[in-house]
């Protein structure tokens, strides 16, 4: 998945509501709990001499048992400490190797040239490959948007630092947790990266725990001749090292193979309906799971079946393959339903407790569930193509059906995030199929949000020149431009019925500002202001317009014209009216409450 790394605000009003009420009864479930122990206490009888007696020793007893088991704690941290001393001292050994290593070579090696200057994959990487190594690298990270090359020649089974918290360390969990099915997804995905995954997931899953790993694979092709020979290799190679795996973890490895295109979330309900276990992770094969992520998810979902859980990705770099830690976020999402981070909720801060689970209003994608409730609720929407959307559908369904979505920050997985998808050229299409299928199925009067934020279509055109459109300009910047219509979101104008315009993508969300278009008062030029801090500040961002008529500040009373410039192309003016008209391409009529100025 992609990521958007800002943060939002409204969502569709009934999360909020489930969300808010949800959190009220796991807070006030606490409380209750606290307070029953503080009676219990004062309940205790107060007899006669000999009653006391003894219970001042059981109390002593009980005093010594959590101090011995206090001893325990600090001993274990000890040794952890020691542990992760020693680990630490390996580390820096084999750095101060590594760099010796390297200097060596770099005496014996020239300083190659760069064939590729501008390749993203050369920036922080490659600089003592020959030129055929180069070229080499150069070909599979085209192919494949991420570092191949380097990834053909880490080991398999490589150590990534342990993001977790340290309080993460000191859970314990029942021994009795249930069994697990790994689900790990892909297309067109390069072998070593399957194997990593794989490999990943057999050392850091507990063994009575892992009861199979399900590949599947959705028709890795292809029709493209660089990858005819990756297809065939994703087959025969592929399934020798499957049988190479089951010699050594009897029955562990499955692998099903899709004979058509079928989509992300279809390989997904694959992977879902061949899985046995109690429990089911749905993950990509272009990730390494860390250490200790299982217990965590068999844990939670012990406890309430109907929790879905998102782990905590790290990152893994595209060409140096170095991870890098992601702060704790949930997964949220903005009204084109395109996933994105959002701020943790203050309830959960208030916990004070960094292993608890955080209640979110979505997944990123992967996920991890009880797969009887996963079926329950109707596992993915298979409908979904290509890619997007599907993991928001899945979440409106969850909330909607009386599950929730819980980020567990002790459980972490590194994913790779590819400098480029390979698959298909442009996948705005299908994003905005899938996101408008999840609008008119689960968002009621909310689904005009969708609509808009797709701007289907919402461009605001002057009559004198209809192939060009208002546009926000370039960013950063707050002069609105006249540019070539492109139908996307720059080009959004959105005129409110109390007098706004706003311009540019409509983020709907308390931190993010949306621009509104402002006659400065002075010059010609209008500008776009963060519309919040415009009202607060009294400038004059209100404007009278109908449909084909004029645009007219109120208070100014000049008119957003257009005029050409020396070079004769149009720019934005405010004017004296000169009769010029606008039009909007689409309206709609009230969208309901949601919207926020
Ligand atoms: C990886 O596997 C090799 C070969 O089996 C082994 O020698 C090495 O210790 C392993 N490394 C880690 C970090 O487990
Ligand atoms: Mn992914």
């Amino acid at each position: 998945m992609m990521f958007r790394r800002n943060f939002p605000k409204v969502l569709c009003i009934g999360l909020i509501l489930a969300i808010a009420i949800n959190l009220l009864v796991f807070y006030s479930r606490g409380t209750s709990q606290i307070s029953l122990l503080g009676h219990k206490e004062l309940q205790l009888p107060l007899s006669e001499r000999e009653g006391e007696v003894v219970k001042r020793l059981s109390h002593l007893e009980a005093d010594l048992q959590h101090l011995k088991e206090s001893m325990k704690l600090a001993l274990k941290q000890q040794e952890s400490m020691n542990s992760t001393l020693t680990r630490v001292k390996v580390e820096v050994r084999s750095v101060q190797n590594a760099v010796k290593s390297t200097e060596s070579e770099a005496q014996k090696r020239k300083p190659q040239k760069k064939l590729f200057p501008h390749s993203q994959l050369f920036k922080q990487w490659g600089d003592d490959l020959s030129e055929a190594e180069q070229q080499k690298a150069q070909d599979l990270f085209e192919k494949f948007g991420y570092n191949v090359y380097l990834s053909d020649r880490l080991p398999l089974n490589r150590t990534i630092p342990d993001t977790r918290d340290s309080r993460c360390l000191r859970k314990t969990y029942s021994s009795q947790l249930p069994s697990l099915s790994v689900v790990l997804i892909f297309m067109n995905e390069a072998l070593s990266i399957i194997e990593r995954a794989v490999t990943s997931v057999i050392n850091r899953t507990p063994s009575r725990l892992l009861k199979e790993i399900i590949l599947v694979d959705d028709f890795s092709t292809n029709e493209l001749q660089p990858y005819v020979r990756l297809a065939e290799e994703l087959k025969t190679y592929l399934d020798e090292k499957i049988t190479l795996y089951n010699h050594q973890y009897p029955g562990l490895l499955k692998i099903i193979r899709h004979a058509e295109r079928k989509g992300l979330a279809q390989a997904r309900n694959t992977g879902w309906e061949a899985a046995t276990a109690d429990v089911v992770a749905i993950l990509d094969a272009h990730i390494e799971v860390n250490i200790g992520w299982a217990e965590p998810i068999l844990a939670r979902i012990q406890e309430d079946r109907t929790v879905v859980v998102s782990p905590v990705f790290d990152n893994i770099r595209f060409d140096t393959f170095i991870l890098s830690k992601y702060e704790l976020a949930v997964d949220g999402f903005n009204w084109e339903l395109w996933c994105r981070y959002d701020a943790l909720p203050q309830a959960w801060i208030d916990l004070q407790d960094v292993t608890a689970p955080v209640k979110s209003p979505s997944i990123m994608g992967i996920l991890a569930a009880n797969r009887l409730f996963l079926g329950e609720i109707g596992s993915l929407d298979g409908g979904m193509l290509v890619y997007g959307g599907e993991n928001v559908e899945l979440s409106l369904r969850v909330w909607q059906c009386g599950g929730k979505i819980e980020v567990l920050p002790c459980s972490r997985i590194a994913h790779l995030e590819r400098s480029h998808k390979p698959y298909a050229l442009d996948l705005s299409p299908a994003l905005k199929r899938n996101a408008l299928r999840v609008a008119e199925i689960w968002m009621g009067e909310h689904k005009h949000m969708v609509y808009l934020a797709w701007n289907i279509p919402l461009q605001m055109k002057n009559t004198l020149d209809r192939t060009i459109c208002v546009d926000r300009g370039p960013v950063p910047g707050n002069i609105p431009i006249m540019y070539p219509c492109h139908e996307f979101s720059p080009q959004n104008v959105y005129y409110h019925l109390t007098g706004e315009f706003y311009v540019g993508p409509l983020v709907a969300e308390a931190t993010a500002a949306d621009h509104c278009l402002t006659d400065p008062g002075s010059g010609e030029k209008p500008t776009l202001e963060p519309c919040s801090e415009a009202a607060r500040k009294g400038l004059h961002i209100h404007w009278d317009f109908k449909q084909e008529g004029a645009a007219v500040n109120r208070d100014t009373k000049r008119c957003l014209e257009i005029e050409k410039d020396a070079s004769s192309a149009y720019v934005l003016v405010l004017q004296t009216c000169t009769s010029q008209v606008w039009e909007l391409q689409h309206t709609v009529g009230s969208w309901g409450h949601a919207h926020a100025p």
